[in-house]
């Protein structure tokens, strides 16, 4: 990438002769420039559920020393919903906040997301969302641009590191002056990507101070519609901010037969295809929505068709097509010329435009691909094994199951589970098929995805006594993300008792080899049963324990 080869050529100049200066740059990934940016823009919080590949961001927050020594809040919520809202809470008491999650997370906390538009803010408030197109490690490739503009608020996107800092100070400063979110939108390959970050001075924190408006918050439809109103009357503002916003740039070329939107990291893959980094057709680079019309409408009258590069769904080539498609040619995502799906990068933009493209070394024979599975030793083998022999005697099974490491059960040699859709979905969806019929109908969900979304599904299922068998697999850890701590451990025979499953169908096991067929005998009996029975496998990740002993020594 051109970073790497930027920031080497960087690195030579500062160790030799700037030895000062680079205390004040930093090597930071995508997602730690925004961290650094956000610490550096005063903040009071940050709030986040870890989710690849936004996690980076609130891990370093929670390593940094100086934001410890300035006690910001930064420990993990329960959702992302949750931290929306605390987050919000926190911008409501007029500090800086920040919100972080990956690009499904915002499906979780659209709620929050979408109304704190209509409320506004009083301190700063950033929502930092990781999209993944590509779908590297998620379900879905979901753009997040769209949501921004759903809630009628500005959305900046950074192309390199150095604007992902710079982009958290600009959107603190755009949230404050116009009282609104600002959404920051990355994807995969920046957010854990390195680069050297050039730091700004440290603003301070703002001081506790009550909205003026007691009612600002008070979403009654009364209010609403006036609130609503006026964030449809800062529309323009946003508009002219964009046109004059030095993230958005118009940069000439030539050769005008083609010109170039580019948003977001695209712009760095353009540029990686010309040796000096200057391109011979007109460019208007994108980092700031609303889109500059102004701009655009430049590019558009001067050159004779246009080709859009963005990360992620058409959202900038939909807009500009129209309903009809009228007009010059805009080529792009939806014509053919670029991949309808998947992440773009510099080959893919090279074909685009015509250039020759420079081909890698090929991988050698030896490189193969290898499957992830559990790791040897993982409690989630135990209770899957266990399992599959429980379940012989119905015939042919089927299992609901959640995301996390123990997703890995619906590959070889498990083959244990049958879906995966959304966080919490196993319990929900096991109960919606019990209601159709189906026995044994079985949820196999994590200890953290329980507490994310899975809690509000057990109680649906006890208010109706479904006839459901709940596994919960619970490692006393976020292990797919990380290892980060969960908010279940601990608590998890406590809350399925709280929300009314019979005491004697709360079962605990001890996920070991050594006590296979004693597994297989309560889930035997919690199968047979008919009503909510919940069986709590516990061990702790193997991957996660020698960690926390270490760090009980130090
Ligand atoms: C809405 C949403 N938020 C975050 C994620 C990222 N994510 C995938 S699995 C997971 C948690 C897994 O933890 P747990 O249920 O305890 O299972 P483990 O990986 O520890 O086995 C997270 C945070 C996601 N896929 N969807
Ligand atoms: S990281 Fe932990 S939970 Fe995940 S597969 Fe390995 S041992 Fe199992």
């Amino acid at each position: 990438m051109v970073n790497e080869v930027i920031f080497n050529r960087y690195l030579l100049v500062e160790f030799t002769l700037e030895i000062i200066s680079i205390m004040e740059k930093l090597l930071l990934l995508g997602a730690e420039a925004i961290a650094q940016g956000a610490i550096d823009s005063g903040i009071s919080g940050i709030y986040a559920y870890p989710g690849t590949p936004s996690t980076e961001i609130t891990e370093y927050v929670q390593k940094s020393t100086f934001a410890n020594e300035r006690m910001i809040h930064s420990r993990w919520s329960v959702n992302e919903k949750t931290a929306m809202e605390a987050a919000l809470g926190m911008s409501y008491a007029g500090k800086r906040a920040m919100v972080c999650m990956k690009h499904v997370g915002l499906n979780v906390a659209a709620d929050p997301f979408i109304n704190s538009a209509i409320t506004g803010i009083n301190g700063g408030l950033i929502i930092a969302v990781a999209d993944d197109p590509s779908m590297h490690s998620s379900q879905n490739e979901q753009d997040s641009r769209y949501y921004g503009n759903f809630a009628l608020i500005p959305i900046l996107e950074p192309s390199n590191q150095q604007e992902a800092y710079d982009m958290t100070r600009a959107g603190f400063l755009l949230s404050e002056r116009y009282k609104i979110p600002v959404l920051i939108r990355i994807t995969t390959r920046l957010a854990h990507s390195r680069y050297g970050v050039q730091r700004k001075e440290v603003l301070e924190e703002n001081k506790l101070r009550l909205p003026e408006d007691p009612k600002q918050f008070i979403l009654l439809p009364a209010i609403a519609r006036i609130r609503y109103r006026s964030l449809l009357d800062k529309q323009t503002g946003f508009s002219e901010d964009s046109e004059l916003s030095g993230f958005n740039r118009y940069i000439d070329g030539n050769d005008k037969t083609i010109g170039i939107i580019a948003c977001g990291i695209s712009f760095n893959y353009l540029l990686e295809n010309y040796p000096n980094h200057i391109c011979e057709h007109p460019i208007v680079k994108i980092g700031q929505y609303p889109l500059p019309k102004k701009i655009i409408n430049k590019l558009y009258t001067t050159c004779g068709e246009l080709l859009v590069l963005e990360e992620g769904y058409p959202f900038v080539e939909e807009s500009l097509r129209g309903f009809f498609d009228h007009g010059k040619k805009i080529h792009g995502r939806l014509d053919g010329t670029l991949p309808r799906d998947g992440e773009l990068n510099p080959t893919l933009v090279a074909q685009a435009l015509g250039l020759q493209i420079k081909k890698g070394l090929p991988v050698p024979g030896i490189v193969v691909n290898r499957p992830p599975e559990l790791c040897n030793g993982c409690s989630h083998r135990d209770i899957y094994e266990a399992l599959n022999e429980a379940m012989i005697s119905f015939g042919e099974k089927r299992v609901f199951s959640d995301i996390g490491c123990y997703t890995l059960g619906a590959l070889p040699p498990f083959n244990s589970i049958n879906s995966c859709v959304d966080m919490g979905a196993s319990v929900t969806m096991a109960k919606g098929a019990a209601d159709a019929g189906l026995v044994p109908s079985v949820a196999v969900i994590g200890d953290s995805t329980f507490t994310h979304s899975g809690i509000t599904g057990l109680l649906d299922a006890v208010n109706e006594k479904s006839n459901i068998t709940v596994i919960i697999s619970d490692n006393s850890a976020i292990a797919m993300t990380g290892g980060q701590d969960s908010s279940a451990t601990g608590k998890l025979e406590q809350i399925c008792l709280g929300v009314g499953v019979e005491p004697e169908h709360v079962r605990i096991l001890l996920p070991l080899p050594k006590n296979h067929d004693e597994m297989v005998r309560v889930l035997k009996e919690e199968l047979a049963y008919s009503g909510v029975s919940v069986i709590i496998s516990q061990r702790e990740c193997i991957q996660t324990l020698p960690k926390k002993k270490k760090n009980i020594k130090a």
